[in-house]
């Protein structure tokens, strides 16, 4: 891909909460982001940067279609705040995965970028200092920034796909923070699901490339599923540039990892020249994520960095008119309410819309709009909503339902024509056939 041009650092804002998605089980530590206004170390030659106050939400409780759920669904009195609804924010957002084999260093870069964009305060810094000292994992004090329950942090290993917020005044961005840990395979598609573009982390120290790139690692699994899943551009950020085994000036590790990813990323559908961009970077340094590398420090590299990228590359076309169409993510309440949480794939919404929730055609008008930060009168494409429907129950509301506007119904079958795109065959059970044992019977199996 030809190398985004901006040329001045990226004035960058954030409202940001951290807060771990799908299946979340404990609260979002929201108390440990706070907004900060002394400057950062990547952004010491920025005089750019600005910060606005987050707007911290509490986390949602997720619903299990068993539980007490029966008070008050979300009946139908609008639930605008006293503050009113914002209106559309005209930036366009971007919903971003980190992606890559475990300890490639996800969750650090997810951190720091948190860090640079001012989210963070010294205080909540010590904090998580603290923290990691005492379970002797020191290295992991930014990593802790994204991962927020107990287990995470004791085995160094994000579990739940994280989630946080940033903005530029350009575009605004969803951050999701995957597991690279292979039995949380399913959660990283969760995450994979609701993004945009792909970052896929390699690091570069001696060994741990080679680790996650062999058969069975995580870097070739994650960025198969990426494709399959519709990520059609990758970031590749070779990480742990600073390592003693790496070297900023080590163009011929960067050559060679390079020269291995292509050909694989090639086979895996993406277009290398188009929609692969390699950035070397230091997650834990913060050095080429916000503001870009002094002259001189990486000889062989002098492009844009890691945030300047996000601002330039390309947004997946969606449509803002027509037929609405946002898959449901989750459902949770708060305050009595039932909110429905997805992205909105095509279409815009508004406060008042009548919507239908298919494949069980409940619906009524939207009485409460907005994304995780704040109340919004009016969501576009490719946004992460929450949104609350006259006459829904939770109930008659699971993951994978769609929702739409009256005037635009989705078609509702009982039988439809896939694609099945095989990546590898249990080793013993390497065939797959119409009776592969599956939630859905195959009528005919043609080989493509
Ligand atoms: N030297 C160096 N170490 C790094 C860098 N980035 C991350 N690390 C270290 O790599 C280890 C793993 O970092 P994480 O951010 O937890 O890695 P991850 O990819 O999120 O790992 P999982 O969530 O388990 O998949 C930690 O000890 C980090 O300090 C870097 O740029 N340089
Ligand atoms: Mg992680």
């Amino acid at each position: 891909m030809s190398e985004p041009g901006a040329s001045d650092s990226p004035q960058t804002s954030t409202v940001a909460e951290v807060a771990t998605t799908d299946n979340v089980s404990s609260p979002p530590q929201v108390d440990e982001a706070k907004p900060v206004s002394e400057p950062q170390p990547d952004a010491v030659n920025s005089t750019t940067t600005t910060v606005t106050s987050p707007t911290v939400t509490s986390p949602p409780s997720n619903l299990k279609d068993d539980e007490e759920d029966e008070e008050d669904d979300a009946e139908g009195e609008i639930v605008k705040s006293s503050t009113g609804p914002k209106p559309k924010d005209e930036r366009d957002h971007m919903s971003i995965v980190f992606i890559g084999h475990v300890d490639a260093g996800k969750s650090t870069i997810a951190g720091q970028t948190l860090v640079l964009t001012g989210q963070v305060d010294a205080r909540s810094m010590e904090k998580f200092e603290k923290i990691a000292k005492d379970l002797k994992r020191e290295s992991w004090y930014i990593a802790f920034i994204m991962d927020t329950n107990e287990e995470e942090r004791a085995k160094g290993k994000t579990v739940e796909v994280g989630r946080a917020y940033f903005s530029t005044p350009k575009r605004r961005f969803t951050v999701l923070d995957a597991p690279g840990h292979k039995s949380y395979v399913p959660n990283m598609i969760g995450g994979v699901a609701q993004a945009d573009l792909g970052v896929l982390v390699i690091s570069a120290r001696k060994g741990e490339f080679e680790t996650g790139f062999e058969r069975g690692g995580q870097t070739r699994e994650h960025a198969v599923l990426a494709k399959t899943l519709g990520v059609n551009t990758l970031v590749v950020l070779i990480n742990k540039m600073d390592d003693k085994t790496v070297g900023w000036d080590n163009k011929a590790r960067y050559d060679e990892i390079q020269s291995k990813l292509n050909p694989f990323l090639k086979s895996t559908g993406f277009n290398v020249a188009k929609q692969v961009i390699y950035i070397p970077v230091s997650g834990l340094k913060g050095l080429n994520m916000t503001t870009r590398l002094e002259p001189g420090l990486c000889p062989f590299y002098n492009g844009p960095s890691f945030i300047e990228t996000l601002d330039v590359v390309p947004l997946p076309k969606r449509p803002s008119t027509g037929a609405l169409r946002i898959p449901v993510l989750d459902k949770f309440r708060e305050g009595g309410k039932l909110y429905i949480q997805g992205k909105i794939e095509a279409g815009t919404v508004k406060y008042g819309d009548k919507l239908v929730v298919y494949p069980n055609k409940e619906g009524g008008e939207v009485t409460y709009l907005g994304t995780d930060l704040e109340e919004r009168e009016e969501c576009g494409p490719g946004e992460n909503i929450k949104i609350c429907i006259q006459n829904t129950k939770a109930e008659n509301i699971s993951q994978g339902f769609m929702v739409s506007d009256e005037a635009h119904p989705v078609s509702v079958v009982s039988k439809f024509e896939v694609q099945v795109y095989i990546i590898e065959l249990l080793p013993h059970k390497p065939l797959f056939s119409a009776d592969t044992n599956a939630s859905y019977t195959f009528t005919r199996l043609e080989k493509k």
